[in-house]
């Protein structure tokens, strides 16, 4: 994990974070532990006991009726519908695309030695729809959607038993095979485990709170994962061109979602440093948001001048943002030299908040400088390639005698026997 508050190579801080976001996940662990063993002992009654605990929440059944999602639709107004339904077409519209990027391959890369991949969608999968602060309308969207364009043959929603109606319209919406009302940890060991009402799913994605993530974790191994989710983040990369009261509003958008989100500017402009420092404090003066937007900027706020844009784009590339936005007279140039980030803003006319509800990209991205080895939520997240291969008797001539050598070698008696036995019988048919 970065720390955020080290120095590093050509870069001065006007403002520094002040906290770093470690903090000791023991309790948590062991409480997501014993949530995980009870619900594969005890499956629905370990479910309803956790929901009862920590959600206050006695339900006699943990599935969305047929009539509660038409319920919930019919209470969604027309707008908000047709919102959704915006977000929904842009964001399939962007899977079905990046899905024909991912193509089925056969190669024939020694004579007779034939092997390819296969693109093959996941049977069962399972999204994660977090409550939270604000009931997120585009989070369902994001999660089932590109599940369905991939061609999974079920997508089952867990959300937590008090979530907004409108969440249960948007599962729907976006194509939900089966919806619960089952939240947290207990959410993710059922999905995992399965219980007697809840399918055991192939993977699980989407993020939640530290007993979601920490769940996650812990399932990790016979079930997949799509990442582990930490707070928000949006840095910006700004020169003279950059400005402040856009470049402010930004940062206070995503910093509004949780006290720690971590926001920042890096810029090669102290001037804009500057400005931008007085332009939070005045936005935050009339933001209805301003109690957690304001102790987000003050526990994890950054900014950051840089001597030149060689040192802009080595700290940005360190931190690898989830949110990356660029404000700079040449954008795309500067975009083509940048290696890590979640997703990239190119120009100020791209803000992170388009994508956060509908433009078409994915809003599920990696945090916590994941962006180093991943990149966010995609329909190939719900696909596997998986590879094969068949020989031809020439084939096995180029390749038994090498690994049948290797296996002698090695000791392995029945490795050398299998791959000798095919030589000797094509060598046995000639003679
Ligand atoms: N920024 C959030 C997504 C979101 N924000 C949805 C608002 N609505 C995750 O990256
Ligand atoms: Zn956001």
């Amino acid at each position: 994990m970065t720390d955020p508050i080290s120095a590093f190579d050509g870069v001065t801080r006007l403002k520094s974070p002040g906290r770093s976001a470690v903090s000791d996940n023991a309790p948590v662990e062991r409480t997501v532990a014993e949530v995980l063993r009870a619900v594969r002992e005890r499956g629905d009654a370990a479910v309803r006991d956790y929901s009862k605990q920590f959600d206050q929440a006695d339900l006699a059944t943990f599935e969305v009726s047929a009539e509660e999602r038409q319920a919930a639709l019919d209470a969604l107004d027309p707008q908000s519908r047709a919102d959704t339904e915006f977000a929904i077409d842009n964001v399939r519209a962007f899977a079905e695309a990046q899905l024909a990027t991912i193509l089925p391959l056969e190669v024939e890369p020694l004579p007779g030695v034939h092997m390819g991949h296969r693109v093959i969608p996941m049977e069962r999968i399972g999204a994660y729809v977090p409550g939270g602060r604000y009931p997120l309308l585009s989070a369902p969207v994001m999660t089932i959607v590109p599940a369905k364009v991939a061609g999974v043959s079920e997508v089952i929603a867990c959300l937590p038993p008090n979530a907004h109606p409108a969440m249960i319209a948007g599962c729907h919406l976006s194509g939900a095979d089966r919806i619960f009302r089952i939240g947290g940890a207990q959410a993710i060991a059922a999905m995992a485990f399965g219980t007697e009402t809840v399918p055991r799913v192939d993977k699980i994605v989407g993020p939640g709170n530290a007993f979601v993530n920490e769940a996650k974790r812990q399932v990790f191994g016979p079930i997949g994962i799509d990442q582990l989710a930490g707070p928000s983040e949006i840095f910006v990369l700004a020169d003279h061109t950059g400005d402040a009261e856009m470049i402010a509003a930004d940062m206070l958008a995503q910093a509004e979602h949780d006290v720690r989100t971590r926001v920042g500017l890096i810029t090669t402009d102290a001037a804009l440093a500057e400005a931008t420092l007085a332009e939070v404090e005045r936005q935050l003066r009339d933001l209805s948001t301003a109690e957690t937007a304001g102790a987000a900027w003050r526990d994890y706020g950054e900014i950051a001048v840089c001597e030149d844009e060689a040192a802009m784009i080595a700290y940005s590339d360190h931190i690898a943002a989830e949110h990356l936005q660029i404000h700079t007279e040449d954008a795309h140039g500067l975009a083509a030299r940048l290696r890590n980030y979640g997703s990239l803003f190119i120009g100020e006319l791209a803000s992170v908040v388009y994508s956060d509800k509908c433009s078409g990209t994915n809003h599920t991205l990696p945090t916590m400088a994941a962006g180093r080895y991943t990149g966010g939520l995609w329909v190939g997240t719900y696909v596997k390639i998986a590879t094969h291969q068949w020989l031809t008797p020439d084939g096995v001539k180029q390749v038994a005698p090498p690994a049948a050598r290797q296996a002698a070698t090695e000791g392995m008696e029945g490795h050398r026997r299998a791959a000798q036995m095919r030589l000797d019988r094509i060598q046995a048919r000639r003679t």
